[in-house]
């Protein structure tokens, strides 16, 4: 009975030991990292190895499954991992004091490589917070796991419990856990003040008026549709799609942008300044991530501000293909570390491929590439639209694999046409009668010419088009319909402005984007 009892408490204490010997560990990893480099936080470099490890098809099932919780789940994932790790450890250390310890620092060996194969890694700095928090860790497993012993001593009852030391080991705890909490407390603050300059940046930044200004969006752009998605997505509601686990804080006073590689007569770094004091031009331009299904959410529409591109290049002495340039791929690099490839002849062909800086009226958000963007008519976001950019590389696609296409995604992509119905949802119950169906077609860089809806196994129907504001911009729609009692299924398909009518042919979205026309089932009661 009290040998069971003994063991219990004992397994308690391991239990304890290591957990409040991994709090140590973090909260010193995460205070280290705050001095040094925030981008090298353990769970931010173990989270980043995963993600680039992750095969695409569990990706393509997380953001499917978590949506825009993705990045938030797989934290927890690492901190429960390690959770229960460090109550294993500590468990063992009870019995093996110094496999236990060395467990410790075994963990600190782990978080140091996954540090240093990060892309963005500035080497031997991004090991020292794995290793300082090993360290810490360790001493302090190795502590407690003293502590914990059995005293052989004879002593006052009230002071021994099953053998062990019970004030010294809670008093060792209490301690440990104040540490813990206040490095870890010390980490948020700093973190948080190397943040500070960046968003003082931002709110200092008053964006320059377009030299070429978007035109007004005429009336009939946007229908009076309820449930239909607003022409102009706000930024709140602006899907976010990236690896970043620490969304990048850059500093507008040191940002830089260079350009450089092959066929670059004229290698260039700019700063903002130089980039605000050009021509400006601001266009209405709809965003799409590869990753979004049929009938997904994962697109939308903003106000971009911002620099002509191919003019840059250009200046940079770059000439697309088809004018004798030897460089077919531009390289996008982020301060992250991430690569994204288009290509030359597509930025260079007259559409308005631009370095943005203002979304919808104010400055890039951090969340969408502050201070600068890229943008891209017509491409998905991961062959284009490189956020917090720093870096145009001209090269070749046969030379060079940027990140997406390293992990099996197409090496070009252009946006499929693709229709999507807003209004009625999946399996809503609108009464009988008439019935608005309504919601949003794209085919960026070639416009919307038609869409069509068919109800059940029905013929084919004209949809009403809204205006179009642009080719490279979504196009809203909606059908008058008369609903009658019973199970429905709506279908609807679009016509880009080649007259390719939408293909039926049902693609997942890995390599090179979904397609397939989207219907939603509605039951009229
Ligand atoms: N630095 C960086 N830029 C990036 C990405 C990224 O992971 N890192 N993701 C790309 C992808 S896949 C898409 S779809 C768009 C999404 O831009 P948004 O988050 O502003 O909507 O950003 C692109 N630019
Ligand atoms: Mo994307």
């Amino acid at each position: 009975m009290s040998s069971f009892r003994t063991t219990v408490t004992r397994a308690g204490l391991g239990a304890l030991s290591g957990l409040l010997a991994g709090c140590t560990a973090l909260a010193v990893a995460e205070l280290t990292a705050a001095l040094v480099r925030p981008a090298a936080g353990p769970v931010t470099v173990v989270g980043g190895a995963v993600i680039d490890r992750t095969p695409a098809a569990v990706k393509d099932f997380a953001i499917r499954t978590f949506g825009e919780n993705d990045k938030l789940v797989l934290q927890l994932g690492i901190l429960v991992l390690l959770g229960l790790f460090a109550i294993t450890l500590g468990m063992l250390a009870l019995r093996y004091r110094r496999a236990g310890t060395a467990g410790v620092l075994l963990f600190g060996i782990i978080g140091g490589a996954a540090a240093l194969s990060r892309p963005d890694s500035a080497g031997a700095a991004d090991v020292l917070p794995s290793v300082a928090g090993a360290v810490a860790g360790a001493a302090v497993l190795y502590l407690l796991a003293g502590k914990a012993e059995p005293i052989s001593a004879p002593n006052p009852a009230e002071d021994r419990r099953g053998g062990w030391s019970r004030r010294g080991f809670l008093n060792a705890a209490a301690a440990t856990a104040a540490v813990a909490a206040t490095a870890g407390a010390l980490g948020r603050v700093l973190s948080g003040e190397r943040g500070q300059g960046a968003v003082a940046s931002r709110k200092a930044l008053s964006l320059p008026d377009p030299a070429s200004p978007a035109p007004a969006l005429p009336a009939g752009t946007q229908l009076k549709v309820d449930g239909i998605s607003p022409f102009t997505t706000p930024v709140r509601d602006f899907y976010r799609v990236d690896t970043a686990l620490a969304v990048p804080m850059v500093d507008a006073a040191t940002w830089r942008l260079r350009i450089h590689g092959k066929g670059v007569t004229g290698p260039r770094t700019h700063t903002l300044d130089e980039l605000l004091a050009r021509p400006l031009i601001e266009r209405d331009i709809t965003l799409t991530c590869v990753s979004n299904e049929v009938g997904g959410p994962y697109l939308g529409t903003a106000r971009w501000l911002g620099v002509p591109l191919a003019e840059l290049l250009r200046e940079a002495g770059v000439r697309p293909p088809s004018q004798g340039g030897t460089a077919d791929q531009l390289v996008a690099r982020s301060v992250d570390g991430m690569t994204l490839g288009s290509p030359v002849e597509d930025v260079m062909d007259g559409r308005d491929a631009i370095l943005a800086v203002g979304m919808n009226g104010e400055p890039l958000p951090f969340d969408h590439g502050f201070p600068v963007r890229m943008l891209v008519p017509g491409l998905y976001g991961y062959v284009s639209a490189c956020k917090w950019i720093t870096d145009i590389e001209l090269t070749t696609f046969d030379a060079y694999d940027p990140y997406w296409v390293k992990r099996k995604w197409a090496r070009r992509a252009p946006i499929k046409t693709q229709a999507r119905i807003d209004t009625p949802k999946p399996f809503a119950r609108p009464a009988a009668g008439p019935v608005t169906i309504a919601g949003v077609a794209w085919a960026q860089h070639r416009g919307i010419t038609r869409v069509e809806v068919r109800i059940d196994e029905g013929p084919w129907k004209d949809a009403d088009l809204a205006l179009q504001a642009g080719v490279d911009t979504w196009r809203q729609w909606s059908y008058p319909w008369q609903a009658a009692p019973g199970g429905h299924t709506i279908t609807v398909r679009a016509t880009d402005g080649t007259g390719q009518v939408q293909t039926e042919q049902r693609a997942r979205t890995i390599p090179d984007g979904a397609s397939g026309w989207h219907s939603v089932f509605v039951t009229v009661p």
